[in-house]
């Protein structure tokens, strides 16, 4: 459809910007903080770890600053649990609660609305040397975390996100660093971590409900249109079975409270079913979302898989290059142009997304992540052409736009990133902040803040609710 009129965005609209706690703060062992997950993993050699990352911990004050001055009303970020707890459990440390009451008074001040994501792949690593969240007890040690945020910040924090692409965990743990290769390939043990983590997002919605009755809470998966790579119906089925598998999975459980039909069906067949005490249900059919958050940065396209036992699961292509023996294979599209670092970028891709959401769940939606990895060059005059960047996020605001008129209920956007950051996987050279930090891989340089072109491109559009480009 081709509207003549577009709506306009609503008065109101959450214009944001996303980061996560290990990919910007830095700090990694300061202040009582204990290790992640993410901490002890391995990464690919010659790309940043995350002990110092853009140093936010120290200079989130400026950070915040820079936020406002671009006009942010609204800034998601994520909590590390082992800031408040060590140990993923056992005593605060208050130190912990002290640096994000900080902050969170800092973006009010500034009117900035904070939305907390919960945990961000970043669990304690205490709590993975005890099992994971193949250990039920992580269940409680989540709920007891998100108690205390609540109580703490409940107050001050009015959008809230229980668990961050708990399907990209899943499905590509091993890469992201939350699981090791052995965790990755034990497929059964994976979906009861799955089904797990399902239980324990219910238990803190409802939580969230009882404790904060103002605040509004929801999930946050990554969540992309599949296409059938031809009109073959083989094809359609594929894409089929792989939007069931990637993302209706983690939507149909807190909106509907159950299993989706196919993504089960898929489970019995490769015999990964999760173990569902006699109670799960019960208890994941009682926390019901307040709204969708959703992470979107690329369709995927799949062809029906012609191949026996094949699983693949490459380090080189993101988001997933992913084929299962009778089930789907992820293949390229040749429609779409490629970021430097072989996404595919689809900005209609991103409309139909949102439709589809709109269609299956009708809840409002909020855009948590979306953004153009690039390899971003700092110019004599402290100068950061990034007219990529403002490409990419013009033409998806623009589809989020039609989107709106065609009836979604968007309530926010928010690009990843706020400011640059350590890449989930491929270091700190891949920027995609509004913000530059000076430094690089290995050389921390002075970590000083520049504002990039599309900083000025950004701060244009909030002022004109999106109406100038
Ligand atoms: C999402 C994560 C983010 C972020 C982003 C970009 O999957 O939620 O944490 O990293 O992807 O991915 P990458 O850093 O791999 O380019």
């Amino acid at each position: 459809m081709y509207h003549e009129e577009l709506k306009s965005f609503p008065e109101g609209f959450l214009w944001g910007a996303s980061t996560s706690a290990y990919q910007v703060e830095g700090a990694w062992n300061e202040d009582g903080k204990g290790p992640s997950v993410i901490d002890m993993a391995k990464y690919p050699e010659g790309t940043s770890d995350f002990k110092v990352a853009s140093d936010h911990y120290h200079r989130y004050k400026e950070d915040v600053a820079l936020f406002a001055e671009m006009g942010l009303k609204a800034y998601r970020f994520s909590v590390a649990w082992t800031r408040i707890f060590p140990q993923g459990t056992g005593e605060i440390n208050q130190k912990g609660i002290a640096f994000y009451d900080s902050l969170i008074n800092e973006l009010l001040e500034h009117n900035i609305e904070p939305i907390v994501t919960i945990y961000h792949f970043d669990l304690p690593y205490a709590l993975q040397q005890k099992g994971g969240w193949l250990n039920r007890e992580t269940i409680d040690a989540y709920v007891n975390y998100a108690k205390t945020l609540f109580t703490y910040f409940g107050n001050k924090v009015k959008y809230w996100l229980t668990i961050n692409e708990q399907n990209m965990m899943i499905l590509h743990g091993s890469n992201i660093g939350v699981f090791d290769k052995n965790i990755q390939n034990q497929r059964k043990e994976l979906f009861q971590q799955n089904h797990n983590m399902f239980v324990a997002q219910a238990k803190v919605i409802k939580m969230c409900h009882e404790m904060c009755p103002n605040a509004k809470i929801g999930p946050a998966p990554n969540i992309s249109s599949i296409y059938p790579a031809s009109c073959k119906p083989e094809d359609v089925l594929a894409a089929n079975n792989f939007s069931s598998i990637r993302n209706w999975l983690y939507l149909d459980i807190p909106v509907f409270g159950r299993y989706n039909s196919v993504a089960w069906s898929y489970m019995e067949e490769k015999s990964y079913t999760p173990t569902v005490q006699d109670d799960d249900m019960e208890i994941i059919a009682s926390g019901k979302p307040d709204f969708i958050a959703f992470n979107y940065y690329r369709t995927t396209t799949v062809t029906k898989n012609e191949y026996d036992n094949y699983l693949a699961d490459s380090r080189d292509e993101q988001p997933l290059d992913t084929a299962e023996s009778g089930v789907y294979t992820v293949s390229s599209n040749p429609h779409l142009e490629k970021t430097q670092f072989n996404w595919e970028i689809d900005p209609v891709g991103f409309r139909v997304t949102l439709r589809e959401l709109n269609e299956r769940y009708n809840l409002p939606l909020l855009v948590t992540e979306n953004g153009l990895g690039a390899l971003d060059r700092l110019e004599d005059g402290d100068v950061i052409n990034d007219d990529y960047r403002i490409e990419y996020l013009r033409k998806h605001i623009e589809q989020a736009r039609l989107a709106i008129t065609d009836g979604v209920q968007l309530i926010g956007y928010c690009p990843w990133s706020a400011i640059d950051l350590v890449s989930t996987h491929e270091g700190f050279s891949k920027h995609y902040g509004f913000i530059y930090v000076n430094r690089d891989e290995s050389d921390l340089k002075d970590l000083r803040r520049i504002k990039k072109k599309s900083f000025y491109w950004y701060k244009k559009t909030i002022a004109s609710n999106g109406e100038i480009f």
